[in-house]
């Protein structure tokens, strides 16, 4: 029997390991792939060959989160997400997270297979805590400053990494007074919602200091513009080398999870960081 989700993450975090986690976006907007795999069978055959390339967790999505998106009905997100869940059950072992900030969402795609809920709402809509607690699976809580259709106008914070942190720190104290246990909770700053490029840099420079909270951290900057201001590159598909470099570094400081769009080229990025790491250690 394959080693439960929960423990891997446990694992993998005691051990210092990065695990990738693959986006699949069933999305027909999504600001990077969207539109590519809105079909169930092309969104399982894009999962399995992320798959392939060494995904350890593939992540489903049935909501774009870009800056400026509008929200998804229940139904439509449902339709979107519940046959690529059943088809990944059906298809392959490696656990299939589900992006959804919706409590029914996560229940049902949770009796479809999933084994994860991420969610980049930090579990703030009524009866998502309860909703996590009930079905007993790990779950990501991201930290979103506003909403996605108006969160890039004009984040302030006083301290980016204090706020965040007390945010997370929160979140924390309401999944553990709903009962969920701590090995079960995933952290994620949340890189480019509701920050400029001086937040995410920072978090960056500062994910250590995440990190130090004690649980797994996930960090998310796959393609994302603040990619793009960095290199220039207009085209999300043009900024694969500047995506792996950051999640490198993010496994650098520790992050248990890596979200990522191109993972054959993030997984031998992370083999060649811990072909390293066991090299001093000998
Ligand atoms: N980023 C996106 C979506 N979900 N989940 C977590 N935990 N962390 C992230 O950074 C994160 C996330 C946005 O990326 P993508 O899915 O590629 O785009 P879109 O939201 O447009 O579908």
């Amino acid at each position: 029997m394959p080693e439960k989700l929960e423990q891997r993450l446990q694992h993998a975090h005691a051990d210092g390991r990065t695990l990738v986690m693959g986006v699949v976006n069933v999305t027909p907007d999504s600001f990077s792939d969207g539109g590519r795999f809105l079909s169930p069978d092309r969104a399982v055959r894009h999962a399995l060959e992320l798959v392939a390339a060494g995904a350890d967790i593939l992540d489903v999505g049935g909501e774009s989160t870009r800056p400026g998106a509008q929200p998804v009905d229940e139904q439509d997100e449902l339709e979107r997400v519940l046959p690529v869940i059943e088809g990944l059950a059906a298809a392959t072992d490696v656990p299939v997270s589900i992006d959804t900030a919706k409590p029914a969402v996560m229940r049902r795609a949770v009796a479809a297979g999933a084994a994860m809920i991420n969610d980049v709402n930090g579990l703030r809509a009524e009866g998502a805590v309860d909703a996590v607690a009930e079905l007993g699976v790990p779950v990501c809580i991201m930290h979103m400053l506003g909403e996605p259709r108006t969160m890039q106008k004009n984040p302030v914070y006083e301290s980016v990494l204090d706020d965040i942190r007390d945010f997370l720190r929160e979140r924390v104290l309401a999944c553990k007074a709903a009962g969920i246990p701590a090995s079960r909770i995933v952290l994620d700053p949340g890189f480019g919602f509701g920050k400029t490029l001086d937040h995410n840099l920072e978090l960056l420079a500062r994910l250590d200091e995440i990190v130090a909270l004690g649980h797994p951290i996930l960090a998310g900057m796959s393609r994302k513009s603040m990619m793009g201001t960095i290199t220039g590159r207009k085209n999300p598909a043009d900024r694969v080398a500047a995506s792996v470099a950051a999640h490198l570094i993010a496994a650098q400081k520790g992050a248990t999870v890596v979200r990522v769009h191109d993972v054959a080229e993030t997984v031998d990025a992370l083999k060649t960081l811990s072909a390293l790491k066991a090299h001093r250690a000998d």
